[in-house]
């Protein structure tokens, strides 16, 4: 059995508060939404250890683990900026309090105050491979929940066809909201079958601590069968609704991100292959597979479907 713990160094986030976010407080101290927020950042504070959990070995990641130091600075997060080095800047990101709100076809609608959701699911890890579409790829050990966990507590109505999962929107902190030519907040879909999923998985962890913020803290969505596009980050908010939401990509650029975006290396990019993956860190170029190589468990709710592009 491997359990996780946390390391020793793990520090209340008070104590690591970068300067430039006690600066920036203090800078915007006089802006009024910013004296709203005063005491909750104030209490930014104590982010818990996770609690102990062991690895679930049907998740192996099936290659090297990408070394933590790479999968931490080499990040997508739009909110920040669009270049790979975010990671600095995103420590501003508050991380608590923290309220992820789970409502529309609900039976039992929940706010729920990210510690209680932690203590309250069934917390094991998984090492599992994120592929982007921008044929980059990694492997990493991520601790979370399924999923399905969360669909049993809240329960969705028969209505329910589709999930939004909403990305917070913090503009004191996250300068990419200025670029107004997005659509903002980020706001990405899936299905209520692909929710159902065993392989679908709320991370809050990675590397057996709680979420760095530049890879989604406190609480993301992973569906490692898809372009790493659909797992959305920083999650506030997940709508059940009947109707297919309008996602961040699909709105930005329809024809290059469609909804489904199933990994497939023989369906290219309109501007560049699919066919391999670049693994960051080591470098290494490795082949490409169908549904990220996650077929058995995902292939099948896809079968029949027509008249869909399914990849892409
Ligand atoms: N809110 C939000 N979520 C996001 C993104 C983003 O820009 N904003 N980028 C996505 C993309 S393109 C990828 S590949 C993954 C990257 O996750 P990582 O930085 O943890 O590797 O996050 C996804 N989730
Ligand atoms: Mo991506």
């Amino acid at each position: 059995m491997n359990i996780i713990r946390r390391k020793g160094w793990a520090l209340p986030e008070s104590a690591v508060t970068p300067r430039e976010f006690v600066l920036n407080r203090r800078a915007l101290m006089g802006a009024p939404a910013l004296l709203a927020a005063g005491p909750a950042l104030a209490q930014t504070g104590a982010i818990p250890p996770l609690p102990e959990h062991t690895r679930n070995a049907a998740f192996d990641g099936g290659r090297a683990i990408t070394a933590e130091r790479e999968a931490t600075n080499y990040n997508n997060f739009y909110e920040f900026g669009t270049y790979k080095g975010i990671a600095r800047d995103a420590q501003r990101m508050p991380r608590r309090p923290w309220r992820l709100k789970v409502e529309g076809l609900v039976e039992n609608p929940r706010e729920f105050e990210i510690d209680d959701l932690i203590r309250m699911m069934p917390i094991e890890e998984r090492v599992l491979r994120l592929r982007c579409v921008e044929a980059w790829a990694m492997t990493v050990p991520w601790s979370g929940f399924a999923l399905k966990a969360l669909l049993d507590v809240v329960k969705p109505m028969a209505s329910a066809k589709y999930l939004a999962f909403q990305t917070a929107s913090i503009p004191s902190v996250m300068p990419g909201l200025r670029q107004s030519w997005y659509p903002w907040p980020h706001t990405e879909a899936c299905t209520i079958q692909e929710a159902g999923n065993e392989l679908s998985f709320m991370a809050v962890g990675m590397y057996g601590n709680p979420l760095p913020a530049q890879n989604g803290a406190p609480i993301r969505v992973l569906f490692p069968w898809k372009y790493g596009f659909k797992s959305g980050k920083s999650i506030v908010r997940i709508n059940f609704q009947e109707q297919r939401p309008d996602t961040f990509w699909g709105t930005i650029q329809p024809q290059e991100y469609g909804f489904w975006a199933n990994v497939n290396p023989e369906v290219p990019h309109p501007r560049w292959s699919q066919a391999s993956e670049r693994l960051i860190g080591s470098g290494e170029r490795v082949p490409t597979r169908i549904w990220n190589g996650y077929g058995e468990q995902v292939a099948s709710m896809y079968e029949g479907m027509r008249g869909e592009r399914l990849f892409l």
